[in-house]
């Protein structure tokens, strides 16, 4: 459907047509970044699970290559779902996934590639004594999923972990194996958290305190932390915890109990889920992929024949001026796109006030923007917008508080017919400074049938930090990283008329008694090229 092509992203990774979920087992090898993804190769609704499979050298471009595995045997013939792939220290590479059964059972399975000399890891084998994982005493039949990459205990054998419940508590199954075919379920579990449901794509990885490099998955040790997510299948976020991993005894603690996994923070406030980070070896950097769906109606996505993006792969460190959260940022590799860029200092915006920044074509953009405010406008009131929150439905760009919201306004014609807005907004209770960021698509479309939520959350600013977002727009895409990546929001918005040309950026400041200057830096980014690996072009 030509009509609704502009919706197709330029630089986010997005298969030809039909419809993706998860991204599965990303690894790097042999100079090869490779991405396996939920797939569903007959339609642009969920089905007929299969894995996509695609490579690419700097995680921007991408090659296509055949499906990697298809659900063709007993112990995945209703879907090859979610799964991680583990290195190990002599090359081998092992793939753990889900695989629903043909009674619809959840088992895990193994499989490896034919060959692993081969960089593009064409040719995946099922282990034919699979499946090597299938549900535990107490746990349901369809409550038992999504391994994640091994990692190597205290003692030596390696240790994996697979998401489920009991009753409505989610929690994390360990299992110890030495050879990845045969798997003993540890006593107890990882963590477990009451109220949160079933736990889907779990993920566990360190981080370092100390350090600005992303870590091997089995690291432990002094300046250490490790991160525990997990998806929440009852309200389809992905939520995470910083915290301690007990090596002896298989247990992870939390730093701050109320901020537990699935009660604290998100990965990402906005349409995001299914999230898996792997350890890039090459680089030494911990890289972060999600699943970004769509907000839309099914109809629509049958319509334009496609559905669900994955976001922009992100680097994920430890905040090491907080303590007390990840910070994500775009792959550096982002910057290879990036063409023309316009610079504007010192932007006054007085209260009230909207400005078009003029940088020409708007949908394809890599956006840099501070905010100053006078410090002053802060210290007269010990209550200001109190109540005031972003989120669901609460916190709309339209609600004018005394010191927000400001920031710019996304994906807009210039009747402001249509807009995406992303902002900041200051509220203050008891004489203690908040600040929220937020993602407003209440007026980002014209069209009836798609979604309208405020997303967002209070996000920390430290003393002598200017407000600051990175936004990457990509024609229905809106990524937004608030304060350093301390919090993320990505959005899905379907404009009918800030399309292609009419697309346009705004400076915008809804309070009412406070003046910010904004300094911008802005790039039109290019498209990367995401195409069938030229396997007719290749010499044999
Ligand atoms: N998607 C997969 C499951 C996983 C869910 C099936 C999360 O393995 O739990 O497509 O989106």
């Amino acid at each position: 459907n030509a009509m609704l092509s502009w919706q197709r992203t330029a630089y986010h990774f997005q298969p030809e047509k039909n419809w993706m979920n998860d991204p599965d087992g990303p690894l790097f090898h042999k100079g090869w970044y490779h991405l396996f993804y939920q797939y569903n190769p007959d339609s642009a609704i969920w089905g007929n699970i299969t894995w996509g499979h695609a490579v690419s050298r700097d995680l921007i471009h991408w090659l296509y290559l055949p499906f990697a595995m298809v659900p063709d045997r007993w112990f995945d013939r209703n879907g090859v779902w979610t799964g991680s792939a583990t290195l190990l220290p002599d090359g081998q590479i092992i793939m753990l996934y889900t695989g629903d059964t043909d009674n619809y059972v959840q088992v895990q399975n193994l499989a490896y590639p034919a060959n692993s000399s081969d960089p593009l890891l064409l040719d995946w084998v099922k282990y034919e004594q699979n499946p090597v994982m299938v549900p535990p005493d107490g746990i349901g039949l369809k409550d038992f999923r999504d391994p994640t990459t091994a990692w190597q205990g205290s003692n030596g054998p390696w240790r994996v972990i697979v998401g489920s419940k009991r009753n409505k508590t989610g929690i994390a199954l360990v299992y110890q194996t030495s050879n990845f075919t045969r798997y003993e379920l540890l006593d107890g579990v990882l963590h477990a958290v009451e109220g949160t449901g079933m736990w889907e794509c779990v993920d566990f990885y360190p981080v370092s305190t100390t350090g600005s490099n992303g870590l091997d998955t089995s690291a432990n040790g002094p300046g250490i932390k490790h991160v525990l997510k997990a998806s929440l299948d009852d309200d389809k976020h992905d939520y995470y915890a910083l915290g301690t991993y007990d090596p002896a005894t298989d247990r992870w603690t939390p730093d701050n109990p109320e901020l537990d996994v699935g009660i604290g923070l998100r990965v990402d406030y906005g349409k995001y889920y299914a999230s898996k980070t792997f350890y890039d070896q090459s680089t030494e950097r911990r890289i972060l992929w999600g699943w970004v769906g769509e907000t839309d109606s099914e109809l629509a996505d049958i319509k334009k024949g496609w559905a669900s993006v994955q976001s922009i792969p992100r680097e994920v460190l430890f905040d090491q001026k907080t303590g007390t959260n990840l910070l994500q940022r775009p792959v550096a590799e982002v910057a290879s796109l990036r063409m023309n860029a316009s610079e504007f200092s010192n932007i006054v915006v007085g209260p009230g006030s909207i400005e078009e920044v003029q940088i020409g074509l708007a949908t394809q953009l890599d956006v840099t923007a501070e905010f100053e405010i006078d410090e002053e406008s802060l210290k007269a009131e010990d209550d200001v917008d109190a109540d005031y929150a972003c989120g669901d439905r609460l916190g709309a760009a339209s609600t004018r508080g005394k010191l927000g919201p400001f920031g710019l306004l996304t994906i807009a014609d210039k009747e402001l017919t249509e807009f995406t807005p992303v902002y900041f907004y200051i509220t203050k209770s008891n004489g203690t400074t908040k600040t929220w960021f937020c993602t407003d698509q209440t007026r980002s479309s014209e069209a009836n049938d798609v979604g309208r939520l405020v997303y967002g959350s209070d996000v920390p600013v430290l003393n002598d930090e200017p407000f600051s977002m990175r936004v990457l727009v990509d024609h229905s895409v809106v990524e937004s990283f608030g304060q350093g990546g301390r919090a993320v929001i990505t959005a899905r918005v379907y404009p009918t008329k800030a399309i292609y040309g009419a697309a346009k950026l705004f400076l915008f400041n809804n309070a009412t008694d406070l003046s910010v200057k904004a300094s911008l830096k802005i790039w039109q980014l290019n498209n990367a090229f995401i195409r069938p690996f030229p396997f007719d072009q290749v010499e044999s």
